[in-house]
């Protein structure tokens, strides 16, 4: 049993000094009024003094450790904790195999210190015998530390594992591209940002429709763009609409549509999309997602989605990120390729084909390498 005394100024200040220090498991076992008498000359005044106690043991009994686990968010930060731990542990392993001669993280078939910068460029283990499958048995057995050279290879092969769309350079064929995914992602700036560069750089005839009329201002936001670009669009509330819109723009070169953020925990929300763009008219989807998603939700996002013919993705607010190791480990994992990758807010400058260079120099951004290019020996990450 702990017991502590606290002065406030009143009862309830008192009661939350016990809370905050004490939590809240904390009993109060007294409170008494006291007279503080300050510096004389009629500054004295009363105060609330309590005393309060807390059972450790208790605190810490099965039932409040059982009833903190049934908490949602207990639970992610135990699970958050578990994975961190099976992280260090890994990476530790390899650590220690880099000397011990002639050994082979069997279980990966990853000479181990390939193992240990793959680590160091943010490559969860998980992940690591996807890169080294892609090599089809030119792995070799070094147990020495790698070259420069070596760890540019690693660089390489990590980069050559991810898959990259090519840009689709039909002409005389019209193209239809969706942009969907999860909340606040970055789906109606880039679609602005996309459609500028079809109407400016590239003379395409570009229209746009939106079938997000599910956000107050949704509308309105694209308007904005519409009017700014000079660009028709229409607004369709479910897919007989989406397809007579469609109709209309026989014209154009490429149609765009915009589609309302959908979280990847409500599956009925993302069929409702499916619902509103299952016209008979092939539409190349987008599954947008956000650079500063952690691993976790990227997937799940990417589960979700999965519901809707997914063709590729763009990845958003990369100027965002420390080092992008998130990102990178969904497209190890994810078989579908990345297309564009959106760098800040401004329309349309912030918008980039997705390339491996640019991949290779995200994973450089790591702080683990900056010495490396500190040092002046800056590395080439390879062909894109
Ligand atoms: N830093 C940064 N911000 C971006 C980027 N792309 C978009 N944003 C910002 O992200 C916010 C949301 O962008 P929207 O385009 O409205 O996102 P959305 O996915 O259409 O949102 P919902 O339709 O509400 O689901 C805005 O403030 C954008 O300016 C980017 O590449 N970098
Ligand atoms: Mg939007």
């Amino acid at each position: 049993m702990n017991i502590k005394t606290f002065i406030a100024r009143n009862s309830r200040e008192a009661l939350q000094k016990v809370k905050e220090e004490m939590g809240p498991d904390a009993v109060i076992l007294k409170t008494r009024t006291i007279v503080n008498e300050g510096l004389g000359h009629g500054t004295a005044r009363e105060q609330i003094e309590v005393t309060a106690a807390i059972d450790y043991d208790a605190a810490l009994s099965p039932e409040r450790i059982h009833r903190d686990y049934e908490d949602k968010d207990f639970q992610k930060k135990w699970e958050q904790l578990e994975s961190r731990l099976r992280e260090i542990t890994h990476f530790l392993m390899a650590l220690e195999a880099t000397t011990i001669h002639g050994c082979n993280l069997t279980d990966l078939c990853v000479p181990r210190n390939h193992y240990v910068y793959y680590r160091h460029f943010g490559i969860i283990p998980e992940n690591i015998h996807l890169i080294e499958q892609h090599k089809k048995g030119e792995a070799t057995q070094h147990t020495r530390a790698l070259s420069r050279e070596e760890m540019q290879e690693c660089l390489i092969d990590i980069v050559r594992s991810i898959k990259i769309a090519k840009e689709s350079t039909l002409r005389d064929r019209q193209r239809i591209y969706a942009f969907v995914g999860p909340t606040g992602v970055g789906k109606t700036t880039t679609m602005a940002k996309l459609a500028a560069i079809y109407k400016v750089k590239k003379k395409l005839r570009v229209a746009l429709v939106t079938v997000d009329t599910y956000r107050i201002g949704a509308v309105a936001q694209l308007q904005t763009y519409a009017r700014i670009m000079g660009l028709p669009l229409e607004v369709a509330d479910n897919s007989a609409e989406l397809r007579a819109a469609l109709e209309r723009y026989r014209g154009a070169d490429v149609i765009l549509i915009d589609t309302a953020g959908r979280s990847p925990n409500n599956r009925e929300d993302v069929c409702r999309i499916g619902e509103a763009l299952n016209v008979p008219y092939p539409i190349y989807h987008y599954l947008v997602l956000s650079a500063n998603t952690e691993l976790e939700s990227l997937l799940a996002a990417e589960k979700a989605f999965r519901l809707l013919p997914l063709k590729s993705y763009i990845f958003t607010k990369l100027d965002e990120v420390m080092d992008g190791s998130s990102m990178i480990n969904f497209l190890l994992e994810r078989k579908r390729p990345v297309s564009y990758f959106t760098t800040g807010q401004n329309v349309p400058e912030d918008i980039e084909l997705a390339t491996r260079k640019r991949l290779g120099e995200l994973i450089l951004r790591r702080n683990r390498v900056r010495s490396i290019e500190r040092g002046g020996e800056v590395m080439h990450y390879g062909p894109s």
